[in-house]
């Protein structure tokens, strides 16, 4: 690490406040030196904890977006239904991954900042009977509820979130899906000018991820429309994302403009950059390592122990049965 005090590099106010969030994020930082981002790059890409974002960075990220959708539940309680506290918003909108801005976790939230959600429109076809473009707005207006989730990375740092959003069965139903339809494809927004990230060469852009039918359909899959009751950061995905919360975090992909319904299984964007090291199902379990490290243990976003991992994150009892038999290998692959 750089030995440069953070005090030398930015005024007092600012300073401040990104000590604290800098204390919270601490064991993060330490364990994205270790791993690299995502697995496919040099960890020396990684930025060190005194390179933050500009002045500032840090206090305006919590100006999120608005107005929120009236619609929009409030928060029904501090913690997820195993007892874990809420990430702070401060976490979440500040340590992302969101390869289209920028590999840098700490630089996401700066580089999203002034990112065009509206309009924005999602065209949801493929094998299905009634294929239609939706414009957010009228995805705003479907029910929205309330979902904490805990959400772990593949690089093993992991948040627990108060998203809010609808299932993603909600949004299918509408489309009538055909009988030959096997997987769902989802794609991020391509546009190169708005997210510098994509001129690199280094990835297959858009971001594509996919989700076999029945996984699509399970009520644990969310479209996330916001989160801790407000619309979303869009440094986390606005103004739509997918959650998935028993798989690695790769598969949550980030600002949705495109969701077909297929015959074969995509080929995601982490499988065609690393095949050898993301597979297309990647569901959690603590007993299967990542190529280059373990997958046992997990540092969560503002603490300094790290927990252990739970096999599907904590959410056997939900989908455990979509994956038979249990033993293969390639369903935490
Ligand atoms: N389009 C897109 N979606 C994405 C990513 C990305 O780089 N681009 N990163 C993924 C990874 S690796 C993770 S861990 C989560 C991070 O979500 P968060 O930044 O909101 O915590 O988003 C996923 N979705
Ligand atoms: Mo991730």
């Amino acid at each position: 690490m750089i030995p440069i005090k953070p005090s030398e590099i930015t005024p007092e106010p600012v300073y401040r406040t990104r000590r604290q969030f800098l204390q919270e994020m601490g064991g993060l930082a330490l364990s994205s030196l270790l791993l690299a981002a995502c697995g496919a790059l040099p960890a020396a890409q990684e930025e060190p904890p005194t390179a933050v974002p500009t002045a500032g960075g840090t206090a305006a990220s919590t100006a999120l977006p608005s107005p929120a959708p009236a619609t929009f539940p409030t928060l029904q309680g501090g913690a997820d239904e195993l007892g874990t506290p809420l990430t702070s918003l401060e976490s979440i909108a500040n340590y992302c991954n969101f390869y289209e801005f920028t590999t840098q976790k700490r630089g996401v939230t700066e580089m999203a900042r002034g990112f065009a959600t509206s309009p924005w429109q999602v065209e949801v076809g493929g094998l299905v009977g009634k294929p239609k473009t939706f414009g957010i707005e009228e995805l705003l207006r479907l029910p929205q509820e309330e979902r904490i989730y805990r959400m772990r990375c593949v690089e093993t740092w992991s948040m627990v979130i108060p998203w809010v959003g609808f299932p993603l069965a909600r949004l299918l139903k509408e489309v009538e899906p055909l009988s030959q339809a096997k997987y769902v494809r989802f794609e991020t927004l391509l546009d190169p000018e708005q997210m510098p990230g994509q001129k690199s060469d280094s990835f297959p852009w858009p971001y594509v991820e996919g989700l076999r039918m029945d996984e699509a359909m399970n009520d644990l899959t969310l479209m996330a429309t916001g989160l801790y009751g407000k619309a979303l950061p869009p440094q986390n995905g606005a103004p739509l994302r997918l959650v998935v919360p028993w798989k690695y975090g790769f598969k949550s992909i980030k600002s949705v403009v495109r969701i077909d319904l297929v015959e074969e299984q995509p080929v995601s964007l982490w499988e065609a950059v690393a095949p050898q090291e993301y597979g297309f199902w990647a569901n959690v379990n603590p007993d299967v390592p990542h190529r280059r490290w373990s997958q046992a243990t997990e540092q969560r976003a503002g603490e300094s122990e790290r927990i252990p991992t739970l096999l599907f994150n904590g959410y056997a009892d939900e989908v455990a049965s979509l994956y038979q038999p249990a033993d293969r290998r390639e369903w935490y692959f």
